[in-house]
């Protein structure tokens, strides 16, 4: 189990690393096959909204030793930020102006709980933590999601629309068209994969989903598989971007079995991008998707369809926005 020793049993290695001739020897083996440094803790979350996240989420394990409440505890961050239009309740609505939450958390050992098409929840990352931690399933939505946060004693919240997000739903009702537009506008959930320093690994992942969706439509973020995959093991995947091109190909699944085979995360990202744009030649002029990546290591990856995806990245010696390699150029 990951105690408050863990997280600072890394300084130490850390301290050790820093001497000169072990740095070079090490640094040089890594960046030859893999070209990312190897660093735990780490923290890795999609979007600039990670930066918070990841702040957070990194005084959250030293504080407390739990890689699982730190990635749940992160991506809160972003889930209250009244600014944020792509996730939690201020977010843009659906095609009925009602917006829909779906949110995902997974631990190495396998343990994992989501939720889908939810309403009324401020925190629909806790919620999933209390399916995986509290019930028998993996998954409930809509309305028994909801069912399940009063008996939890979750506050719902009124549904009332923040008011950018309603000026941009009246605009989009004078023309009702469903067309997702690349980037940051409709793409812009958070997912978050972290590692503490003994190898453990956690990941989550929460988004109001595409805006303007049809009611009911889930996207990627809530199915474990596509938006988010841990595995002790082996490491641990996000995605984000066009839900429905990441479930065809069980987007994160891929990029952990891959690195499980060998590959890099870098590598492992790269060819399930690959794999996206193929198996999705009729939308890949309007779609984006993105994956980030961590192996048990500490190594780290990302790659996208196209330009414009950032990552942000926490370890101890950096706390910094990176931009994604992508396919097309
Ligand atoms: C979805 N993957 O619902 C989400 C949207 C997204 O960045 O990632 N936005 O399809």
């Amino acid at each position: 189990m990951t105690t408050r020793r863990n997280f600072f049993k890394f300084t130490l290695l850390s301290a050790t690393a820093l001497m000169p001739g072990i740095l070079k020897r090490s640094a040089d083996l890594i960046s030859s096959r893999t070209g990312s440094d190897k660093h735990v803790p780490l923290f890795l979350s999609t979007w600039n909204h990670g930066m918070a996240a990841n702040e957070k989420a990194w005084a959250v394990l030293r504080d407390s030793g739990q890689i699982v409440t730190a990635v749940e505890e992160g991506v809160k961050v972003t889930e209250a930020d009244p600014s944020s239009r792509t996730v939690g309740l201020n977010g843009l609505p659906d095609r009925e102006g009602i917006v829909t939450l779906d949110a995902s958390i997974m631990k190495g050992s396998g343990e994992c709980g989501s939720v889908c098409f939810v309403r009324q929840i401020k925190h629909p990352i806790t919620l999933a933590r209390k399916v995986m931690e509290k019930t028998p399933h993996v998954m409930l939505a809509g309305e028994g999601a909801r069912q399940f946060a009063i008996s939890e004693n979750m506050t719902l919240e009124e549904e009332e629309l923040h008011p950018e997000a309603e000026a941009a739903y009246q605009e989009w009702l004078r023309e009702k068209e469903y067309k997702p537009i690349i980037n940051i506008e409709n793409h812009d959930t958070i997912g978050m994969v972290g590692i503490d320093a003994s190898g453990n690994l956690a990941g989550s992942c929460t988004t109001s989903g595409l805006s303007f969706k049809m009611h009911g439509r889930v996207g990627d973020s809530p199915i474990i598989g596509a938006g988010l995959y841990v595995d002790d093991e082996v490491g641990a995947a996000t995605a984000t971007g066009m839900g429905e091109s990441i479930i065809k190909i069980c987007g994160s699944f891929l990029v952990v079995e891959l690195m499980r085979q060998g590959r890099s995360p870098d590598e492992a990202c790269r060819e399930v991008v690959h794999r996206l744009v193929s198996k999705n030649r009729k939308d890949i002029d309007n779609l984006q998707a993105g994956f980030i990546a961590v192996n048990k290591d500490g190594e780290y990856g990302a790659h996208a369809v196209r330009p414009g995806f950032n990552f942000a990245l926490r370890h101890e010696t950096a706390n910094k926005m990176v931009d994604s390699p992508s396919h097309f150029e």
